[in-house]
C-alpha cells in the first residue's frame, strides 16, 4: 500500500441505532427508528434495533477492538432521543452519561472520539409534530447539539453534524424506504432545507463551545449517464443536482441550486437561512460506497430520472457495484468543482457487506472486503496524489450491525458479530487493514 501522508488520520465508523440496542434503558425515548421497525413489514425478517450489537453495554470491549486495530479515531453517532428523549424539553443525564463514559475510554486508549450528532434516529415526539418537514425541528436540533457540546466539548474536538441528508430525504421521507417511512417524493424537499438549517446552527452551537473541527457527512457518488444522448445527459445532471449539488452548493457557496426553485420560491427558505447553512466548515465529510449511472424516465415516471444497471464489474452481498476509481473520480470532481471554497475531507465511510462464513477453524476470509478496502485505498491515494486535500479515512464499518431496512442480512463489519450471543470475532479484513496501518507508521 503506498504511503498516505504524516497525521494522516484512520478510522472506522458506527451510528447509534445500528450498534447500540438498549432502547428502553436510563431514559431513552422512542426514535423513528424504534416505530418503522416496529412495524410489521418494514424492515428485513421484522428485525429491530432493539439489541442490535449490545454495544450500549459492550462499548469498552469494543473500544479494545479500535484501539487493537491500530486507528487513531472512532466516528460513532449520538442518538438524540437519550439525550433529549422528547427531542425538546429536558436533557436526560444519564444518557448523556453513557457518551461522557465512551468519549472518555476512548481518550483513554488513544482514540480520538469523533461524534456525529444525528444519524437518523428522530425523537418520535419530533417525527409527530412533522419532522424535517417542519422548520422547528432545525431549531431543536440546534438545542440538543448545545446540550452534547456543553458535556462533551471540552473532550471533544472533531464534531459531524448530520450523517448523509440525502439518503435521509430520499428513502425517509421521499419513497418512504426508511424511518419516518413517508412517500412525498419531490414534496419532501423542505427536508433538505431544514436539515442543512439545523447543521447551520449547530456548527454555530459547537463552536460557541470550543469545536475546533466540524463538518457535515454526505453520501456523494460520481454520476454517469446511461449514454451519450442528450436526454440521458439532461437526467444524470439532475441526478447529480439532487443527490450532490443540493447539499453541497449551499454549505459551500451558500446557494441552492437552481432546480431547487421549488425550496426558494415557496417561503421554505427564508431570509438569512442560507448564510446559517454556509457557517464555514473547517472540513467537509465524504462516504463513497459507488458510482451511480442514470437514464432519462419513461414518460409516466413521477421523477424524471431512473438509475441503471453498472454492468461487468464486481458487485458486493448488497448488490452494489465495485468501482474503486469511481473514489478517485469523485474526489478530484469535487476538487476542480468547488476548487476556491472546498475545505479539507475526511472520507467518513467507505466499505462494503459481503457474505461472511465462520470457517471450520474459526476464521471469517472475508477476502472481497478485503479486496475492496484495498482498491479503495489505492484511488484514494491518487486523489491525494492528484492534489485533493484529504485528512482521513473511516471504514463502515467497526461491526457488523443493524443495515436499516435490510435488517441483520447485510453485514459490513471488520468484525463479526454473532448476533445469538453477542461474541464478537475479527474477520481476515481487521488483520489485513491493521497490518496495512502498522507499514504507515
Ligand atoms: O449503514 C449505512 C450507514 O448508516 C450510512 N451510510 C451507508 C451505510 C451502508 O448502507
Amino acid at each position: 500500500m503506498p504511503k498516505f501522508p504524516p497525521n494522516f488520520l484512520w478510522g472506522v465508523s458506527t451510528a447509534s441505532y445500528q450498534i447500540e440496542g438498549a432502547v428502553q434503558e436510563d431514559g431513552r425515548g422512542p426514535s423513528i427508528w424504534d416505530t418503522f421497525s416496529h412495524t410489521p413489514g418494514r424492515t428485513h425478517e421484522g428485525d429491530t434495533g432493539d439489541v442490535a450489537c449490545d454495544h450500549y453495554h459492550r462499548w469498552a470491549q469494543d473500544a479494545d477492538l479500535i484501539a487493537d486495530l491500530g486507528v487513531g479515531a472512532y466516528r460513532f453517532s449520538i442518538a438524540w432521543p437519550r439525550v433529549q428523549p422528547a427531542g425538546t424539553g429536558p436533557i436526560n443525564d444519564k444518557g448523556l452519561d453513557f457518551y461522557d463514559r465512551l468519549v472518555d475510554g476512548l481518550l483513554v486508549r488513544g482514540i480520538a472520539p469523533v461524534p456525529t450528532l444525528y444519524h437518523w434516529d428522530l425523537p418520535q415526539p419530533l417525527e409527530d409534530a412533522g419532522g424535517w418537514l417542519s422548520r422547528d425541528t432545525a431549531e431543536r436540533f440546534a438545542e440538543y447539539a448545545a446540550a452534547v457540546g456543553d458535556r462533551l466539548g471540552d473532550r471533544v474536538r472533531r464534531w459531524i453534524t448530520l450523517n448523509e441528508p440525502v439518503v435521509h430525504m430520499a428513502e425517509g421521507y421521499a419513497f418512504g424506504t426508511h424511518a419516518p417511512g413517508r412517500a412525498l417524493l419531490l414534496d419532501a424537499l423542505p427536508v433538505a432545507h431544514h436539515q442543512l438549517l439545523g447543521h447551520g446552527w449547530a456548527v454555530r452551537a459547537l463552536r460557541e463551545r470550543g469545536a475546533t473541527e466540524v463538518m457535515i457527512t454526505n453520501n456523494c457518488t460520481p454520476v454517469w449517464p446511461a449514454s451519450d444522448s442528450a436526454d440521458d445527459q439532461v437526467a444524470a445532471a439532475v441526478y447529480d443536482g439532487f443527490h450532490n449539488r443540493l447539499f453541497l452548493d449551499p454549505v459551500l457557496r451558500g446557494e441552492y441550486p437552481p432546480f431547487a426553485a421549488a425550496l426558494t420560491d415557496t417561503g421554505v427558505v427564508r431570509d438569512g437561512d442560507l448564510d446559517v447553512i454556509a457557517t464555514p466548515m473547517d472540513a467537509l465529510g465524504i462516504n463513497y460506497y459507488h458510482p451511480t449511472r442514470v437514464a432519462a424516465a419513461p414518460d409516466d415516471s413521477p421523477l424524471p430520472f431512473v438509475t441503471t444497471d453498472i454492468a461487468d464489474v464486481p458487485r458486493t452481498a448488497f448488490g452494489w457495484p465495485v468501482v474503486p476509481d469511481g473514489l478517485r473520480e469523485l474526489l478530484t470532481g469535487l476538487h476542480e468543482h468547488y476548487a476556491d471554497v472546498l475545505p479539507p475531507i475526511y472520507i467518513t465511510e467507505n466499505g462494503c457487506s459481503t457474505s461472511d462464513s465462520i470457517d471450520a477453524d474459526g476464521r471469517i476470509r472475508d477476502t472481497d472486503r478485503i479486496d475492496y478496502l484495498d482498491g479503495h485505498l489505492r484511488a484514494l491515494h491518487e486523489a491525494v496524489s492528484a492534489g485533493v486535500d484529504i485528512r482521513g479515512y473511516f471504514v463502515w464499518s467497526l461491526l457488523d450491525n443493524f443495515e436499516w431496512a435490510e435488517g441483520y442480512s447485510q453485514r459490513f463489519g471488520l468484525v463479526h458479530v454473532d448476533y445469538a450471543n453477542q461474541q464478537r470475532t475479527a474477520k481476515d479484513s481487521y488483520d489485513w487493514l491493521r497490518a496495512v496501518l502498522a507499514g504507515q507508521r
